[in-house]
């Protein structure tokens, strides 16, 4: 790989990202440390080649088509093969397919493949369109990131870097047939009592002509039709029957049983794997408004998750192992979808077929975001093209609850100056696009599932202005963070199904020195701000400790009681909104993961390591929820949640304990819950249960078939709260299975009690937890790399929110 202009060149690695080769060959600094993106912006400016040698045998030359393949080839670019250029490519989400056959030879041959600057590009597609096309600015960008059809942040978020990456992330290669090629199959389920009726399209392109057999088989049942094949483009059809499905259901609702499809033509062959289901989003006028609920298989799902961005700003390091660990982590934490968003790029197959397996529905956006985007017929063609191809290629993973056109993009059209004064021009942009093409796009290539042109949005018919009635359709409610909305603005909406909200906090300490320097440990220190992309970011998480909590002394403290303020956060609004069911029926957080190491939303650190939030989300997702309600007018209403879908009998005890770990009162309630219910058990005044508010506080446990969850609940701002100097006692041992296991003992009641084996990779199966004097916890470790007790102890580190109390 070297660059256009340059003398030089460094081994590049395909699949892989050039700005890796340059890292990998010492041609730059890490763009993750400190302030080093700056350093390396020059990169999306040049343009690039690659280019190597490969070898051809004389017998692949005697096929009648030869054609290259290439997936995922970021992003424009012109790619000649012996000295001839054979194509160009301007979409990184489209698949190119093109006969090479006559500029092969037997042999050596050569392919270069010469990538232009995105950023020039982008530039010079606005000069074509004769208004401005605005787009949402980040603190460091690359401008005009909607008129080319690349990943969105790569070039800058409000949580991410700037990194103007190319390269080619999926498949490039030669194919050869003297027969034909099967392009894509599709699959349509129509369930009716006792059976499924799978029809079986395949599209394949000929090279030849005459009859032969199509073989479909699927879950042992076969299916063999003579067919006729002409040249070019050919639709096959089968139907298979299978009688006694075994239904797929989402993770906690039941199994996710796969069958096996193979479709076999004339010698080629594709293989996939079904899941038996079906799949209804329930938009309907009501008397709260416009509902939003997923149905699957005709249950109503309460849908829980997160919102999903790129894993790592240099491709080359969202491998497998790394994303699947990120899939497992939201599994573990009782999530049941995510929304692949807007912002960043259709995922590899292998990331749906882990959904599939695992039951994580994937709420599916199309790449646009936060920007208005132009209507110009090349640009519209080539969103049909992608469109088309991406639906075609992953319509039959079941987990695909949603086909979504944008994130935000119709409220963006209130955001700059030109659209709000010329609406009409950018509306009819809009619905060009996200109607007129990716709507259509979607009713014809898969009318299985529902389209949502934007999240968030009241539905296909609704152009109307401002999007925040958030009883109608979608929402997301960003009040708390970007408008600096006390935590119980959350519990003052009901939305519908919210899929985006969220709260900040810092990343833990290993990831922050991944990219400072001690010296730079200090909320206000060029470093920390460096890496903090939401304007006044840091200020508004120090300024949300004053409502709440006494200040931090240290900055581990500061980093810590982020992340506690956070996960509180989050608590808040879910827990309500689960309360709500089934006028809400979702909640998506803003957001999973991280691109690169920084401050963000995200309930996982850059790396993968568990932020708070994301063990605290583990008990608020749990299908069993207890949880307290104070109410504005003083009361305090003790509710109980059931994700399950059988009834169950319960109790509810709730427990009055003063700040000494007294127990001043108990009482256990005995309650019948409904199965995929919510209700509220009892309600008291402030008054009888906590005459004087700050002296005690409120432990909520809920027992049902074995399993028991609790919770917690202040009577005021944990900052008015006489918390006592805990002695908390750890004593580890190492187990067999290779983890480790922590006894937790403490004086005086703790809170928010944090346990970090810095440096470890792995995570405890609790944290972020109370402790009561006299009912010791235990809790163990897994780790995903082996280590020593020694080592284990040596990097074991406790926190609490008492400690800001001493
Ligand atoms: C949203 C997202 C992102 C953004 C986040 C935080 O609305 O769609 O664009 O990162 O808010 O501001």
């Amino acid at each position: 790989m070297q660059p256009k202009s340059g003398e030089w060149a460094v081994p590049a690695t395909v699949p892989g990202d050039n700005v890796s080769a340059l890292l990998s060959t010492g041609k730059i600094p890490d763009p993750y440390w400190a302030d080093n993106e700056l350093q390396v912006q020059w990169i999306g400016r040049e343009d690039w080649v690659y280019s190597r040698a490969f070898e051809v045998g004389p017998a692949f030359l005697e096929e009648r088509a030869i054609f290259l393949n290439i997936e995922n080839l970021d992003t424009v670019a012109a790619i000649s093969l012996n000295g001839h250029l054979v194509l160009r490519t301007e979409n990184m989400y489209r698949r190119y397919r093109v006969d090479v056959r006559e500029f092969l030879v037997p042999g050596t041959n050569a392919i270069r493949i010469e990538f232009s600057s995105s950023e020039r590009i982008a530039l010079e597609k606005t000069k074509q369109v004769p208004y401005p096309i605005p787009t949402t600015k980040s603190p460091v960008e690359s401008p005009h990131r909607n008129m080319i059809r690349k990943v969105p942040c790569h070039a800058g978020w409000d949580w991410g870097i700037c990194l103007m990456v190319s390269g080619i992330y999926g498949d490039i290669s030669l194919g050869a047939t003297s027969s034909c090629r099967i392009d894509y199959v599709t699959t349509t389920q129509k369930h009716s009592a006792g059976s499924v009726e799978v029809t079986v399209e395949v599209y394949v392109e000929s090279f030849t002509e005459g009859g032969v057999e199509l073989q479909v088989s699927l879950g042992g049942e076969r299916v063999f039709l003579p067919v006729q094949l002409h040249l070019g483009a050919n639709h096959l059809e089968a139907t298979v029957t299978l009688a006694n499905p075994r239904l797929w259901w989402p993770a906690g609702y039941g199994e996710q049983p796969l069958y096996d499809l193979t479709v076999r033509v004339a010698g080629e062959e594709m293989r996939k794997r079904i899941g038996l289901r079906t799949v209804q989003l329930v938009t309907e006028e009501d008397a709260h408004g416009l509902s939003f609920l997923f149905q699957v298989n005709g249950v109503p799902i309460f849908c829980k998750g997160a919102n999903w961005i790129p894993a790592d700003a240099l491709p080359q390091r969202q491998t497998r192992e790394v994303v699947e660990d990120l899939l497992r982590s939201a599994l573990a934490a009782n999530m049941n979808i995510i929304r692949v968003w807007g912002g960043g790029q259709y995922e590899p197959d292998w990331f749906y077929d882990f959904c599939d397996e695992h039951g994580l529905l994937v709420w599916q956006d199309f790449m646009f975001a936060c920007s208005l985007y132009p209507s110009t017929p090349d640009f519209l063609e080539n969103v049909r093209q992608e469109v088309r191809h991406q639906i075609k290629r992953l319509r039959d993973h079941a987990c695909i609850a949603l086909w979504c056109g944008n994130n935000e993009n119709h409220g963006a059209m209130t955001w700059y100056e030109a659209s709000r004064n010329n609406r009409d021009r950018y509306i009819v942009d809009y619905d060009r696009l996200f109607e007129g093409v990716i709507g259509k796009t979607v009713d014809e290539c898969d009318p299985t599932r529902s389209y949502w042109p934007c999240s968030p949005c009241a539905g296909r018919d609704d152009y109307s202005e401002g999007l925040l009635d958030v009883n109608r359709g979608d929402s997301h409610y960003w009040g708390v963070w970007h408008e600096e909305k006390p935590f119980s603005a959350f519990q003052e909406i009901t939305p519908r199904f919210c899929s985006e909200f969220g709260y900040q906090s810092f990343p833990s300490m290993e990831t922050i020195r991944a990219y400072a320097p001690e010296d730079q440990f200090n909320l206000t220190a060029p470093i920390m701000e460096y890496h903090q992309r939401s304007w006044r970011g840091n200020s508004r998480i120090i300024e949300m400790f004053s409502r709440y909590f006494r200040m931090p002394q240290s900055f581990e403290g500061f980093v810590y009681l982020s992340q506690v303020q956070q996960a509180l956060a989050m608590k808040t609004a879910v827990e309500d909104w689960r309360r709500a069911r089934p006028v809400c029926m979702g909640t998506l957080y803003w957001q999973l993961n991280d691109n690169w190491p920084a401050c963000s939303w995200s309930s996982i650190d850059y790396g993968g390591k568990w932020k708070l939030l994301h063990y605290v989300t583990k008990r608020f997702y749990a299908p069993l929820l207890v949880s307290a309600f104070q109410t504005p007018e003083g009361d305090v209403q003790i509710w109980a949640g059931n994700d399950h879908l059988t009834e169950s009998d319960a109790t509810v005890t709730v427990e009055i304990f003063d700040f000494s770990g007294n127990r001043l009162r108990r009482e256990a309630l005995p309650v019948k819950l409904e199965g995929g219910s919510s209700r509220k058990i009892v309600s008291w005044p402030v008054a009888e249960l906590a005459p004087e508010p700050t002296k005690v506080w409120m432990r909520l446990t809920l027992e049902s078939g074995g399993a028991s969850v609790q919770n917690e609940h202040f009577f005021s701002e944990p900052k008015k709260l006489p918390l006592q100097k805990p002695d908390i006692a750890a004593t580890v041992e190492a187990e067999a299975s290779g983890g480790f296991r922590v006894l937790l003992s403490c004086t005086s009641p703790a809170f928010y009690v944090s346990i970090q084996a810095e440096g470890i990779r792995g995570e405890f199966d609790d944290n972020c937890i109370t402790l009561l004097p006299g009912e010791p916890r235990v809790l163990h470790f897994v780790p995903k790399e082996e280590g020593t007790l020694e080592a284990f102890q040596a990097a074991l580190r406790i926190e609490c929110l008492n400690a800001l109390h001493a």
